[in-house]
């Protein structure tokens, strides 16, 4: 395909921070796009993004793709790496989005969806899998302030078709007028993630209040649901210590506390970063237990190298595919290539600041992942689970 010419839009995420929306023009003169988001509870080696200030300097940079030519969405990729192989000009934001956008336009000359693209690019079978997806239901950490150490109260269902999403809209609509009653409030706030976001007894109070909530509504329904966590740990982790509730903790201590709650809410099961990505020892103790699926996203950052060490290290059960942690679609790849060939689950996870992009939708079904997290069925977030029932399907 060739690229007539490629243009930068400063544009805003969810949260409003800035995003840098990428547009590749093809020779019919249409442009594709890609507009990549952004994370707030970020580990440390993911790469950094460019914003607004960077623009001219890429957009100069990138002249040099003007009236080229690629035969595939893997000679462009090579191309991005020989002009920018550590990403320092480019940004992992603009990185990806231009392997993105440049996979729409070709997916369209070929008359394809954008996730038959990438199958067939990268190798995957065709499996008639649909994910299990996350819907974080009660937003604590850094996404929000309120009381809640952690992050994100996960609701795990298996996704059929749009009637799973009907019922989770129900489900979060029943449990808002739940909480409401139950602490008096007229109107809920919500998190970065359309999360409901207010102060609770503790960090278990919430598990509680959605499990037993869950059960109700799901067993009348004949539907299995699970309960998860991504403690995102490394925001209350300062000085060798968990900082949690009114404690200071070490990492047994803390991990006791997760399997205390384990004891009253037996449905819980997927524990994200339960411990802060540098304390190896503390995953390590946790996934030994073998209580919880053991989940990496700070940890692992979608770096292949890192995952693969991570492996080794025995420390994870599945991993966060997030493709701007690393800014690549090869190397997000690579990563999944990985994790599938050691048997760990893969999950594709949006970002809290995200955009009206639904690629990882497409991602997800290219690389026939276990599960997906894409928040709640509601305001900004809606979208992607919109294009869930265009890419897996629906009953009609
Ligand atoms: C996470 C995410 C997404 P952020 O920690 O998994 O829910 O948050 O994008 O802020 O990293
Ligand atoms: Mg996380």
């Amino acid at each position: 395909m060739k690229i007539k010419k490629i243009k930068l839009w400063p544009n805003f995420d969810s949260r409003g921070n800035e995003t840098l929306k990428v547009g590749i023009q093809n020779e019919k003169n249409i442009f594709f796009f890609a507009n990549v988001g952004s994370g707030k509870s970020k580990g440390k080696k993911e790469i950094e993004s460019k914003g607004f200030n960077d623009i001219e300097k890429i957009q100069k940079f990138l002249d040099s793709l003007n009236n080229q030519k690629f035969s595939s969405l893997g000679e462009f990729e090579n191309k991005l790496f020989e002009l920018d192989p550590q990403k320092f000009n480019l940004g992992g934001n603009v990185f990806l989005g231009l392997s993105l956008a440049f996979a729409r336009a070709l997916a369209d000359e070929f008359g394809i969806e954008l996730w038959q693209l990438l199958k067939q690019e990268y190798n995957f079978p065709f499996q008639e899998k649909k994910p299990f997806i996350l819907v974080n239901l009660i937003n604590g950490g850094v996404h929000v302030e309120n009381n809640l150490d952690i992050q994100e109260y996960l609701l795990v269902v298996d996704y059929e078709n749009e009637k799973t999403i009907k019922d989770l809209i129900e489900f979060y609509f029943l449990l808002g007028e739940e909480l409401k009653q139950k602490f008096s409030l007229r109107i809920l706030p919500l998190g970065d993630e359309s999360g409901y976001a207010l102060d609770f007894a503790n960090n278990l109070e919430p598990l509680v209040i959605l499990e037993k909530k869950a059960i109700d509504f799901f067993s009348k329904k004949n539907k299995k649901f699970y309960l998860g966590l991504d403690c995102a740990a490394s925001t209350f982790f300062h000085h060798d210590h968990y900082f949690f509730e009114t404690q200071k903790l070490n990492n047994q201590e803390l991990i006791d506390i997760y399997l205390s709650f384990k004891e009253k809410v037996n449905e819980l099961y997927f524990l994200e970063d339960p411990l802060a990505e540098d304390d190896i020892d503390g995953f390590q103790k946790i996934k030994q237990k073998g209580t919880f699926k053991i989940i990496g996203d700070d940890l692992t950052v979608t770096n292949p190298a890192i995952t693969q060490k991570m492996i080794e290290l025995k420390t994870i059960d599945g991993i966060i595919i997030k493709a701007n942690q690393i800014g690549s679609l090869r190397e997000t790849i690579e990563t999944v290539k990985i994790a599938q060939k050691n048997n760990l689950l893969v999950i594709v996870s949006h970002r809290s600041g995200e955009t009206e992009d639904n690629f990882l939708i497409h991602l997800a079904k290219a690389i026939n992942a276990d599960g997906l997290k894409i928040g709640v069925p509601f305001k900004e977030r809606i979208s992607k689970f919109n294009e869930l029932v265009v890419v897996y399907g629906s009953d009609n």
